[in-house]
């Protein structure tokens, strides 16, 4: 049995920090978690899980900070004295990254960098885990992706997020940290931002069905992802930390599949006619994509025991469920039903 830990969690507003929170907590740690200040309520994936901090007991404390305040990360470390920091934050978006790419490298770069160096500066010695991207491989080679697969990224998030990944390998070479990469590929949920393509679907066909949206505007359907669920990729980051030796882990399902099977598997379940409601709209497309990605993660299922267990068709209908609720639909009388999932 685990001894409980205190963890610091950067993103935990996220869609990975908050089932990461919520995995935590349930195993019985403490969780602080850094916050932005925002001038509307960025907390609501965390919200079920926010206790009054003054009340006895209370396992979740928020503090606010900034991956690009360095001062904020400092004083966070020595404060919480984390035995472990999970640093989730990031300036996510892909296509954003091309509008936004020094904003994007400084979060990602310049944050972990300045994360690593508070660890390193203090007398705490956190087991420190960063979340590194499928898109690090970008313009593959071969059809599966694994730890040592060259990296050959395609944007900016991309090569910044190469840029932290070897800056974890330095802290855990150099000065001996417990620094773990994890290189996940999609993953997906009904927490998953609507500005990423396959919540923008299930999100956007609950809408049609819900006669709150009249079409769907979409970008590239030919690229492929390896898509996974999100609650079952953060548990093999726990475990990740857990080992006795820091080392980098692909997280991937082994599957690939093309946004466009993606839209014809969900609008299939809502029985609704994708060329009615399917618009193409340039201004998704990306200045380069990434044609398809497929992670091979043996070497976690024989390190960590991890195997994912959610597949591509049980995922989506996951997702339009959830969204079908969002909109008070009900999705047994709307959606085809389970058994006759392709
Ligand atoms: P997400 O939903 O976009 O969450 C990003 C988090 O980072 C949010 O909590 C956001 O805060 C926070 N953040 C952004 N900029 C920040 C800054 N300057 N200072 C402090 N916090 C900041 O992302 P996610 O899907 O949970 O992904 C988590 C991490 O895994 C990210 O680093 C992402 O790049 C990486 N990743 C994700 C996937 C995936 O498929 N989901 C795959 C591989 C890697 P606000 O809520 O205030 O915006
Ligand atoms: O795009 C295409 C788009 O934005 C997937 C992030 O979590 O995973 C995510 O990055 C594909 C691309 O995710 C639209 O061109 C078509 O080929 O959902 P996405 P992503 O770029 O794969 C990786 C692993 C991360 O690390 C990132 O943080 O879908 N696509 N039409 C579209 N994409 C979007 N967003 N919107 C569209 O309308």
């Amino acid at each position: 049995m685990r001894v409980p830990t205190v963890a610091l969690i950067t993103g935990i507003t996220g869609q990975d920090g908050s089932y990461l929170a919520e995995q935590l907590l349930d195993l019985g740690h403490e969780v602080h978690g850094l916050i932005r200040r925002s001038s509307s309520f960025n907390t609501a994936r965390i919200e079920h899980l926010y206790v009054d901090p003054h009340v006895e007991g209370a396992r979740l404390k928020l503090h606010y900070g900034d991956l690009l305040d360095s001062s904020s990360l400092r004083r966070l470390i020595e404060e919480v004295r984390p035995d472990e920091v999970y640093n989730l934050a990031a300036q996510s978006h892909v296509r954003v990254s091309f509008d936004m790419p020094e904003y994007t490298a400084a979060t990602i770069v310049q944050g972990t960098t300045s994360l690593l160096e508070a660890i390193r500066q203090s007398d705490v010695r956190p087991r420190f885990y960063q979340a590194g991207s499928s898109e690090m491989f970008g313009a593959v080679l071969e059809p599966w992706q694994d730890e040592s697969s060259p990296f050959r990224p395609q944007s900016p998030y991309a090569a910044a997020k190469v840029g932290a990944h070897a800056m974890v390998r330095v802290y855990r070479e150099a000065y001996g940290l417990f620094a773990v990469n994890g290189i996940l590929f999609n993953h997906e949920s009904p927490r998953r931002s609507p500005t990423f393509v396959t919540r923008k679907i299930t999100r956007g066909i609950a809408r049609i069905l819900a006669g709150l949206d009249t079409g769907l505007f979409l970008g590239n359907l030919e690229a492929s992802r390896d898509w996974g669920y999100a609650p079952e990729y953060m548990e093999a980051v726990r475990l990740m930390l857990q080992q006795d030796e820091p080392d980098d882990f692909v997280i991937a399902t082994g599957e690939t599949h093309s946004v466009r099977e993606f839209m014809v598997e969900t609008f299939r379940l809502a029985q609704l006619d994708q060329e009615r409601y399917v618009h193409f709209d340039p201004v998704y497309l990306r200045p380069a994509e990434v044609e398809s990605l497929r992670g091979d993660a043996s070497k976690a299922a024989e390190r960590l025991g991890w195997k994912p267990r959610t597949k591509f068709t049980a995922l989506v209908r996951i997702m339009l469920e959830a969204d079908c609720r969002e909109v008070g639909l009900d999705p047994a009388k709307v959606l085809l039903p389970a058994d006759e999932v392709a």
